[in-house]
């Protein structure tokens, strides 16, 4: 999924004004006609439910409005040129950075630091200017007074803006999936919403973020459906580059509910609850240095994989950390989930 992209912008410049004479036959030499330039398009952003991702912005680096036209004779002003409303999905901040700025490492974080938030497009069909059009330059006609009826100067078109961008994609979820790699969590969001994710026994098996809509009608609880989002897991040293989840916690900062999976550790078939409370630390950390106040967002710790657990292994379990469990084998467990996601995001 492509979640960030790099634009240059443009808006297109004012044509000038013309510099002519009106000539009729039996008047060579009539007054100043000459019209001003017309104004050069505008650049828009605007917010748009077709697009989900920012693919479609891939192909093309730089947008460049169309430029307003000279000023013709007979003060006819100049044609202005087209604006051009650039689609994104809802969800897309978009950011002013310097022209040199590079998408690589810690996207969020360098724009954090060095770009300027001009927009969070939320709604469809929102809308925000970008790059300002130049003006059109008055036209000679404009310059004649009493002591000059032929001017011969015109206004020249003032030049568009133009701007270098980054859009950054933020996933509208209700609830985002956290969690060490491996811990469950697209087997989770497939085992609770019709979502189609690749799931695997190896670390980093989900390499960018995935979306699932959960119905709890579907499991015959009253509640309304919710999003979820799934996204790589989260290593310890994440935010100095280690793994790949970092990038996409992005995704879950909108989201208003974090669902923490923890899951088993067995050393030699025991029950290794240090490991498990040590491994859940690790994620906390991540998420605190991430920033954006992700780390104050309310969040359920779920202990995932269950089936493996006996009943008393979930005793131990329940007073140092929770007595959430989840296996995807076991629907009880799984509606319990939901009734407790439900229950969280109950405005
Ligand atoms: N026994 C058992 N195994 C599970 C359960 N949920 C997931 N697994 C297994 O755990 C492994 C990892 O599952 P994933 O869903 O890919 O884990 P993930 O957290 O998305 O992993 P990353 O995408 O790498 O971060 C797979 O082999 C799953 O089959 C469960 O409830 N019980
Ligand atoms: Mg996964």
């Amino acid at each position: 999924m492509i979640d960030v992209v790099k634009l240059k912008v443009k808006a297109g410049d004012g044509g000038d004004g013309r510099v002519s004479f009106l000539h009729l036959k039996y008047k060579p030499k009539g007054g100043p006609d000459g019209g001003d330039g017309g104004d050069g398009g505008d650049v828009w952003i605007t917010a748009d439910t077709n697009y989900n991702q920012l693919s479609h912005l891939t192909h093309q680096h730089e947008y460049l409005a169309e430029s307003g036209q000279m000023g013709g004779k007979n003060k006819r002003t100049g044609k202005s040129g087209q604006d051009i409303i650039i689609p994104v999905p809802p969800g897309t901040w978009v950011w002013h950075v310097p022209a040199d700025f590079e998408v690589t490492g810690h996207v969020s974080q360098k724009l954090a630091e060095s770009g300027l938030l001009i927009a969070k497009l939320e709604n469809h069909q929102e809308k925000i200017l970008i790059a300002k059009g130049g003006k059109g330059g008055r036209g000679n006609w404009h310059f004649r007074s009493a002591t000059n009826q032929t001017p011969q100067e015109a206004e020249k078109g003032t030049p568009g803006e133009d701007k270098t961008l980054v859009l950054e994609l933020k996933l509208i979820a209700d609830a985002g999936l956290i969690g060490l790699p491996n811990a469950g969590k697209s087997s989770l969001l497939i085992a609770l919403s019709s979502a189609k994710v690749k799931v695997a026994d190896y670390p980093f098996t989900t390499l960018s973020a995935n979306l699932g809509v959960v119905h709890p009608q579907q499991w015959q609880i009253k509640s309304r459906p919710f999003l979820l989002a799934d996204i790589p897991g989260l290593i310890e040293g994440a935010s100095q580059g280690k793994g790949l989840g970092y990038e996409f916690l992005r995704h879950i900062q909108r989201s208003r509910l974090l669902i923490h999976l923890i899951e088993p550790v067995f050393v030699n078939s025991q029950l290794d609850i240090k490991s498990m409370m040590a491994n859940y630390d690790s994620v906390r950390q991540e998420i605190s240095l991430y920033g954006f106040g992700l780390d104050k967002k309310p969040e359920l710790k779920v202990i995932s994989k269950s089936d493996l657990l006996s009943p008393q292994q979930k005793n131990q379990l329940i007073p140092k950390i929770g007595s959430h469990f989840v296996s995807i084998n076991d629907r009880i467990s799984l509606k319990r989930l939901i009734q407790a996601i439900s229950y969280s995001l109950k405005p």
